[in-house]
């Protein structure tokens, strides 16, 4: 995924790491031969598939309970909207996640990183919002922060604390945006935030609050992202990327002017499949407009409880190709290069290139064409990160 050229493919390649980098890529045949000895452990992998680690560059991860309920409902007829406005939805999530313990939400959120793991993922993103209090968002980010600890895995801590409003704010939203804003120094004093998000939309909150959000993140030297366009359009785009933010997601109800600014900002688009498909959408992403205007597109897993609670980021290429129109090329850009620079992190990951960290996954495929071709199989066979092998 490193050059310009067609998925950057190196045929019968050899790939030599050095601590936690890459040192050396390229044709098996012009593997320099001081390397090839100074290699203290080679590992034949007998003309298997090897990618750059994969990024899910937007999840939910941190929750307690689950919303299998709202899904029968749903197909009884009710609408993602009428379940939020009647106090489901996030908010149901919500009264779970504080309800929990915390071994609970630990135990949690492991499995679902274990899950996305097992497939070549070596980075997430991890947003909080299911706290919504600043005991509670603090919790639900420590336990983001732990998985980077205690599983071989980057991980970026997202605060969504403007992710929808808490029952004991109800009809007080600028008063919770207020109380949002003025818990947030004290979070990324903790060490607890990587970016800030938000929900802009009829159902989360107006392009006002979601401004004094970036605010309070812009006075932390803080990035921004935000859910953006995805039930309605808020014209949230516009306003993200006058906070030069590092990516908006869902964009289903995004229109021209939203495109260009993404693309004067340098934004990337994130685009979630799974959410589409389970809420079963019929409005899509304007693909060919954000092409044309050269905005780059990721694709992520957008794991959550009610609008997305899938854990293959392999089935979100698929998803991505089949119902958005992406091509496979471009669905594997958006969990490697693409996500990575949603993340920030375009410098270290998301690409195979000398210099940049060893995160790769190993496939048994011919070609990567097929990681969003096969769904309901995971190909992975093996997975280092940092220099180091985590086949899980
Ligand atoms: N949009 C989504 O799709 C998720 N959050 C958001 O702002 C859904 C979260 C949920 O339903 O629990
Ligand atoms: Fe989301």
């Amino acid at each position: 995924m490193a050059t310009g050229a067609a998925w950057g493919l190196i045929e019968h390649g050899s790939l030599v790491t050095e601590g936690d980098c890459i040192k050396w890529l390229g044709p098996d045949a012009k593997l320099p031969a001081a390397l090839a000895k100074a290699s203290a452990h080679e590992h034949d992998l007998g003309g298997a598939l090897v990618t750059p680690g994969l990024v899910d560059c937007h999840t939910h991860l941190v929750y307690g309970g689950q919303r299998a309920n709202e899904f029968e409902l749903r197909l009884q007829g009710a609408s993602y909207d009428e379940i939020a406005r009647a106090g489901g939805g996030i908010r149901s999530t919500v009264a779970a996640t504080r309800a929990a313990s915390d071994g609970e939400l630990w135990s949690g959120a492991r499995q679902r990183a274990l899950a996305l793991m097992a497939e070549g993922v070596t980075t997430i993103e991890v947003k909080s919002g299911y706290g919504l209090s600043a005991e509670h968002e603090a919790r639900c980010l420590r336990i983001a922060r732990l998985l980077a600890h205690e599983l071989p895995l980057t991980v970026r801590c997202t605060s969504l604390g403007a992710h929808a409003l808490p029952p004991e704010f109800a009809g007080r939203p600028d008063d919770y945006i207020e109380a949002a804003c003025a818990w947030l120094p004290a979070l990324h004093a903790q060490g607890l935030v990587d970016a800030v998000d938000a929900f802009c939309d009829d159902i989360g909150f107006t392009p006002a609050q979601t401004r004094r959000m970036f605010e309070a993140a812009k006075a932390l030297g803080l990035p921004v992202k935000l859910h953006a366009e995805q039930l309605s359009n808020q014209h949230g785009c516009e306003l993200a990327a006058q906070f030069q933010a590092l990516s908006c997601d869902h964009l289903e109800h995004l229109d021209d002017a939203g495109v260009q600014a993404l693309a004067a900002a340098g934004t990337v688009a994130v685009l979630l499949p799974g959410a589409f498909y389970f809420l079963r959408e019929t409005r899509l992403p304007p693909l060919a407009a954000l092409r044309a205007a050269g905005v780059p597109i990721a694709i992520a897993s957008d794991h959550n409880p009610g609008s997305s609670p899938g854990l293959s980021l392999l089935l979100m290429l698929n998803m991505a190709c089949t119902l958005f129109r992406l091509t496979p090329e471009e669905a594997l850009l958006g969990v490697t290069r693409h996500a990575a620079r949603a993340l920030g992190l375009q410098d270290r990951l998301g690409q195979l290139q000398v210099g940049l960290q060893a995160d790769f996954a190993v496939y048994g495929l011919d070609h990567p064409r097929e990681l969003a071709y096969w769904f309901g199989h995971n190909p992975c066979l093996r997975v280092v990160r940092a220099g180091v092998e985590v086949t899980p």
